[in-house]
């Protein structure tokens, strides 16, 4: 009875078919029966089915699948833009049936479509066939009704894979079932463009075919190896241990049993509403940059990059920041950061219509902020430099409140040297591969070579609960050195610190509201919060 409570959802799970391929199939569509991989660097990371019936398989050595399809049409996969926008479409595609939609990826996305399935189900009361798969007994029904309620999710998912192709073009996968571990195992069941349900009778045989514990979603390395000290290699093995020996190995009770119920596909973590990322950022790695010019060019070129990304996500930054690492002499190499604020009126919509002159500012900001970090005046070994922005705020709150409130922060450097770095999503750019590593909760996860599909750390399941605390919002304007704004407190008699304290977007609601309460009165004090009614006057 109790496991048939966490029968209620109903989870969706959605991956596209070879998905760099398919976007690259798009604009070659005379190659679609031919062999194709996607190629960065010496790898083929990802290849059409046609290619997959030769052996070739994502992630191989580009000499290894020459070996097995010498015939196979290689694509230049290394500049992501094109994959992301495509990620991006399929997104916002997805949005359209549910809000609930988590992307995990460029590619795969979960949806909740409990309510949409209750809507239906009261509206339609005929009992249906699963559409596509299923695992499990469909005829020997479970008493909680999910059965019903995982075929309507089946009806449903068939909908947005046909409107997936119809409207993008994307043929895809999706597994069905009540919770999210289960809906990714079922989505892989059969590839590509076809989809199964996982019934819950099927769940523990199915599971326990897997073989290696690695196939479970949330069974990384470090866990795989914790089990293979107890001799546990095979799902099976995980399914039928002693729970006394599983605390014993992970030292935590709560992590054993985790470890344990996924094996049995128990998961309770639900469906997260994906946010936008909390800061954008790019990388260039190389084994020496020694030259200030140097420097400068492969900022200049950054920030393009950078530019592109920013003008996609559609929010204004508030804030750059410059990661180097240096090379000291006999010293391990070590990151360092600094960070200043920008002028919102810097990033005019679209940005390929962004003014010489912007461009140039930022560039000095950022080459202003590389020489607090680098002393140019002696020689330097450099051999990584980052750029990214963050502290955004919605393209609504354009121009004049920010770019009053930032004016002049513009050009000053701000020092916050050793930030204990934010990894930002990372990108592979210029003379070496830059494997995304360790990924900001917040920011978009940018596919490098990555683990096989189903390996995901458990720590990031277990930690999902904490995840999205930061968001743009828990951004602090203190760090923004805004003398403007501390003023204006001043003048609306609020205490400062629990000023700073509070989420940026409140701060800025809350000085919305002091001017609009000042409009009313037809009573502006000064002339800094004359440029504020201004901004209320010209947008309202
Ligand atoms: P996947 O969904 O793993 O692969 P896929 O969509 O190409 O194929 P499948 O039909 O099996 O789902 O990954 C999505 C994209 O991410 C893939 O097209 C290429 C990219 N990718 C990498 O950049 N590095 C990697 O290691 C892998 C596996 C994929
Ligand atoms: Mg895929």
């Amino acid at each position: 009875m109790e496991e048939e409570k966490s029968h209620l959802r109903t989870i969706i799970h959605i991956d596209i078919d070879c998905f760099y391929a398919q976007v690259e199939l798009q604009s070659a569509p005379n190659l679609v029966n031919e062999p194709i991989g996607i190629k960065q660097k010496n790898i083929v990371v990802t290849c059409n089915y046609v290619a997959r019936q030769y052996g070739i398989k994502k992630c191989m050595l580009i000499a290894d699948a020459m070996k097995l399809c010498p015939k196979i049409i290689l694509f230049n996969g290394e500049d992501l833009y094109k994959y992301r926008q495509a990620s991006n479409q399929i997104h916002s595609l997805l949005k359209t049936f549910v809000n609930d939609v988590e992307k995990l990826g460029f590619d795969e996305n979960y949806l909740d479509v409990t309510e949409l399935v209750a809507e239906r189900l009261q509206k339609n009361k005929t009992y249906t066939n699963p559409v596509g798969h299923y695992i499990g007994n469909f005829n020997n029904a479970c008493s909680c009704g999910c059965h019903v309620r995982l075929v309507t999710g089946s009806e449903i998912a068939f909908e947005i894979r046909q409107k997936l192709k119809r409207d993008l073009d994307f043929t895809s996968c999706c597994g069905i079932s009540y919770n999210k571990l289960l809906a990714k195992i079922a989505c892989s069941a059969h590839k590509p463009n076809q989809q199964t349900i996982m019934f819950p009778n099927g769940a523990i045989k199915y599971l326990s075919t897997l073989g290696d514990v690695a196939m479970i979603p949330g069974i990384g390395f470090k866990t795989k190896e914790s089990l293979l000290s107890i001799n546990i290699k095979t799902v099976k093995d995980l399914q039928a241990a002693d729970i006394k020996a599983l605390n014993k190995v992970f030292k935590n009770e709560e992590t054993a049993m985790t470890v344990k119920n996924l094996s049995i596909g128990i998961c309770t973590s639900s469906v997260k509403k994906s946010s936008k990322p909390l800061s954008l950022g790019l990388e260039c790695g190389a084994q020496k940059i020694s030259l200030e010019l140097d420097v400068k060019q492969k900022f200049e070129n950054l920030l393009h990059r950078l530019l592109i990304l920013v003008e996609e996500d559609g929010r204004i930054p508030n804030t750059v920041k410059v990661t180097i690492r240096k090379q000291g002499e006999g010293k391990i190499a070590q990151k360092e950061t600094k960070q200043s604020p920008v002028s919102s009126s810097l990033f005019t919509h679209p940005i390929s219509q962004l003014k010489k002159e912007s461009i140039n500012k930022l560039l000095n900001i950022i080459m202003d902020l590389f020489k607090k970090i680098v002393n140019v005046s002696r020689p330097f070994h450099v051999t990584l430099l980052g750029l990214s922005f963050s502290k955004f705020h919605e393209k609504h709150l354009n121009s004049s409140i920010a770019s009053f409130l930032l004016k002049k922060g513009d050009l000053s450097v701000q020092s916050t040297t050793n930030l204990k770095s934010i990894e930002n999503f990372v990108e592979a750019v210029d003379e070496k591969m830059i494997i995304c590593s360790k990924v900001d909760s917040d920011s978009e996860v940018e596919p490098s070579p990555k683990k096989p599909k189903l390996d995901v750390s458990l720590s990031q399941i277990k930690l999902e609960e904490e995840k999205n605390v930061s968001s743009p919002s828990k951004l602090k304007v203190e760090s923004l050195n805004l003398n403007e704004d501390l003023e204006l407190t001043k003048n609306m008699n609020i205490d400062q610190d629990t000023f700073n304290e509070l989420p940026y977007d409140i701060q800025q609601e809350i000085i919305r509201e002091y001017n609009i309460k000042y409009l009313k009165m037809k009573h502006v004090p000064c002339s800094k919060q004359s440029l504020i009614t201004s901004y209320c006057i010209s947008n309202h």
